[in-house]
């Protein structure tokens, strides 16, 4: 009997996915040990032998099934953004955006559409670690009413190539040599460097990717961006375009880069640990998604071309319009299942939302679909769980690898009348899904566009966004990846042929610092005007200072202390930070009570064997003249708090918890904006509160000492 299709739910409870999700888990409370065949097994610990010395025997059914499985365990990783983690949640908007599309879900503020979120890095293999300088992924499955919609963004609004037809080419000059498969997660080396300096359109993205914004603190503290130009389609048709942000509530905030290259070492996992603990201790993850809605025939209207990846649409001139809010708020029962293997297609929209011509976003439209044969053996990469939309799905699309549904019916062809015509194709009023009708011609071509024939123009209205320090840090990280490069051609070329058409000040640090001569004095006009035609030359809204929040909230504290400390005071300081929302960790020598001078023991969930400060916001040091004494003798402790100032992090002593700083070389007179000093707990308190929510005191980054980069020898 053939099916009557069904009208799509116009409210989806969010829970839809969770219940679909949980019918596939397995838990092994109370039950025995089976097979795959669901025999009961008897023993898993000694394979079937002919006498206990004797030879293995090829009948144990148990052995050769338990090993077969371990043999298969693991998939090929994704080419790209391999290393990730996720989450579950909802979304909703604020308000109906029937205005601007008839997407179903984005039309009721009372919808809560499930979604799964996963976030990455780009180069590094699925086991590399977190802190890289690199982009992060940021892509979002919503299971909505009317199929999955899948944003897949990053959190860098533009990209390196405008062509999807490079990507294989930038892709492989980032990853490892292949020879030695080396350097792993980095781009500081020739060959990626090489591909830069001969790719002028990578000008805007490699100053993003030199910038704080490829070290975020969090995945819960960076933004997100669509990065192509997307189409919007209303009720009647009409359609607009649309640019996609989303917009973390904690605000923006970053590493800097020796903290983040420690945090390899120390905690290769910070920042899916972060979004682990953060859900896990019910501090949900939210984001507002922003959307730049512009008209059709304003494609062209801003001095660049929307179509092209490699440009921003800055918010001072068309704003961003805060429109619904993204909640994380349930972490995957089980990695693999959820976040390896789900399969994000930036293909995947839904009726009100359109492509454009984009070059970038029609490679792509053919390569996510594409790749998940490979990763995950075989078409049917949409019925695993954590890929199944939550809207029901009827076709003739059947058998391959590992299938699960088992299609019935009398027809599995279209026309038919054996299955009375069914599934049947719906109409526009139906919810069947109407691709924009733009007019297309013109000439069968491998050109690119005039329109985005600039590279340079952009990427100097991002520098020159930027705060001073911000810049400090582009040059920093770009003196850094081309001291890197062996090759002087490379450097040289990169400094020539890319720094000196951005910005000349950055072309000369650059250069002294990489040994090589500036040849070049180019300087490409502004092209991006608002919409009266003045030019733009600057975006504040870019720059990260600005969106920073003054908040401490979830972020790490940690106290030292060791014996003989004050505990009452520790405690009040303690709960003045919890109360604002941080999570606080009393380290010391060992785990365990911390003996205290007044009886009021802390209890040390670290020692400082196994932390260190580049895992945490902020420290504070225990009152006590024998903790202090310990703790100005232990190595550990104060590497941990010059570490701390050296990252211009905020430092609290409580009391003789000074003698600590001194120890650390921060003798009183050299003590900056940041550091607090007190014997009053209350007011301490309050003033490192303040401290801390400045999130880095920038001040100090002169008395930092790095040692100069030095000209490299000649290869
Ligand atoms: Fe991707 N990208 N990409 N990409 N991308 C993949 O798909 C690709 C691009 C992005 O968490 C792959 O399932 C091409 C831009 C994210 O699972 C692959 C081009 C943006 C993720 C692929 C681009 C992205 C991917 C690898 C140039 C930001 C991780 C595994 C035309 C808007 C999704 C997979 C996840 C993953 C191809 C460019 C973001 C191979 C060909 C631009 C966040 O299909």
């Amino acid at each position: 009997m053939a099916h009557k299709p069904t009208a799509h739910s116009k409210s989806p409870r969010q829970s839809a996915k969770q219940d679909q999700l949980d019918a596939f888990r397995e838990s092994p409370a109370g039950e025995f040990l089976t097979t795959d065949q669901g025999v009961r097994v008897a023993s898993t610990d000694d394979s079937l032998k002919a006498g206990a010395r004797g030879p293995t025997l090829l009948e144990d059914f148990h052995l050769r099934e338990k090993i077969m499985r371990f043999d298969h365990e693991r998939i090929p990783e994704r080419v790209v953004h391999a290393r990730g983690a996720g989450a579950h949640g909802y979304f909703q908007v604020y308000k109906s955006l029937a205005k601007y599309t008839k997407a179903a879900f984005l039309q009721d503020p009372a919808i809560k559409t499930p979604v799964f979120v996963r976030f990455s890095t780009v180069a590094g293999s699925r086991g590399s670690a977190d802190t890289v300088r690199d982009v992060r992924g940021f892509a979002v499955k919503f299971y909505t009413s009317e199929g999955n919609f899948d944003l897949v963004g990053n959190n860098m609004p533009v990209f390196f190539i405008q062509d999807g037809i490079k990507f294989p080419d930038l892709i492989h000059a980032v990853k490892p040599n292949p020879r030695k498969e080396i350097p792993q997660a980095a781009s500081a080396h020739d060959s990626f460097w090489d591909f830069i300096s001969l790719t002028p359109e990578t000008a805007h993205m490699v100053m993003w990717v030199m910038s704080d914004r490829a070290l975020p603190r969090s995945y819960r503290m960076m933004e997100g961006f669509g990065v192509h130009t997307f189409r919007l389609i209303d009720g009647q048709g009409k359609a607009r375009l649309v640019k996609w942000h989303w917009k973390p509530v904690l605000g923006m905030s970053s590493l800097v880069w020796e903290e983040a290259q420690q945090i390899n070492g120390k905690d290769p996992d910070f920042h899916r640990r972060d979004l682990w603990e953060a859900i896990e201790s019910g501090n949900a993850v939210e984001y507002e998604l922003g959307l730049q809605v512009v008209d059709e025939d304003e494609a062209l209207a801003f001095g660049f071309d929307l179509l092209d990846a490699t440009k921003l649409l800055p918010e001072e001139v068309v704003p961003i319009e805060r429109v619904g809010k993204l909640v994380l708020d349930r972490n995957p029962q089980n990695f693999f299942a959820e976040v390896e293997q789900a399969a994000f297609c930036v293909g995947n929209v839904v009726p009100g939302i359109d492509f454009t011509n984009d070059p970038l976003l029609q490679a792509r439209l053919f390569s996510y679909l594409d790749t998940q044969i490979t990763r995950l053996g075989g078409p049917n990469f949409a019925e695993l769980p954590i890929n199944r939309p939550i809207a029901p799905v009827h076709n003739n699309q059947h058998d391959g690898f590992a299938r699960q549904t088992m299609n019935v019916g009398a027809a599995n062809y279209l026309p038919n009348s054996l299955g009375d015509g069914f599934p049947k194709p719906a109409t526009e009023q139906q919810g069947g899904y109407a691709h924009h009708a733009e007019r297309v011609d013109g000439k069968t071509t491998r050109a690119r566009s005039d329109s985005f024939k600039d590279h340079f123009s952009q990427a100097r209205l991002f520098l020159n966004s930027l705060s001073p320090v911000e810049r400090g840090h582009v040059t920093d990280a770009l003196s850094f990846e081309l001291g890197h490069c062996e090759r002087q051609a490379v450097r040289e070329r990169v400094v020539n042929a890319i720094l000196a058409h951005i910005d000349a000040e950055l072309a000369a640090a650059v250069a002294a610092a990489v040994g090589v001569e500036v040849k070049t004095a180019a300087k490409a006009p502004a092209i991006t005007t608002g919409r009266k035609g003045k030019a733009v030359t600057a975006s504040p809204a870019l720059s990260m200072v600005r969106g920073a929040l003054p908040s401490i909230r979830t972020r790490r504290i940690a106290l030292l202390a060791a014996p003989g400390c004050v505990g009452g005071s520790l405690a009040a300081v303690k709960r003045a930070l919890e109360a604002e929302g941080a999570s606080v960790e009393v380290v010391s020598t060992a785990l365990g009570a911390v003996a205290s001078a007044d009886g009021k023991d802390p209890v040390a969930v670290r020692s400082l064997l196994g932390v260190a400060s580049v895992m945490y916001d902020a420290v504070a040091v225990a009152d006590g003249e024998a903790s202090s004494a310990t703790l100005a003798a232990n190595a550990d402790a104060v590497r941990f708090v010059k570490e701390a100032f050296g990252h211009c992090k905020a430092i609290a002593a409580i009391g003789h918890g000074a003698a600590v700083l001194t120890a650390a070389g921060i003798p009183a007179e050299a003590r900056s904006a940041g550091v607090v000093t007190g014997a009053k707990p209350t007011e301490l308190g309050r003033d490192f509160i303040v401290a801390i929510a400045q999130h880095r005191h920038w001040g100090r980054e002169q008395v930092r000492s790095r040692p100069p980069l030095g000209r490299p020898p000649k290869r």
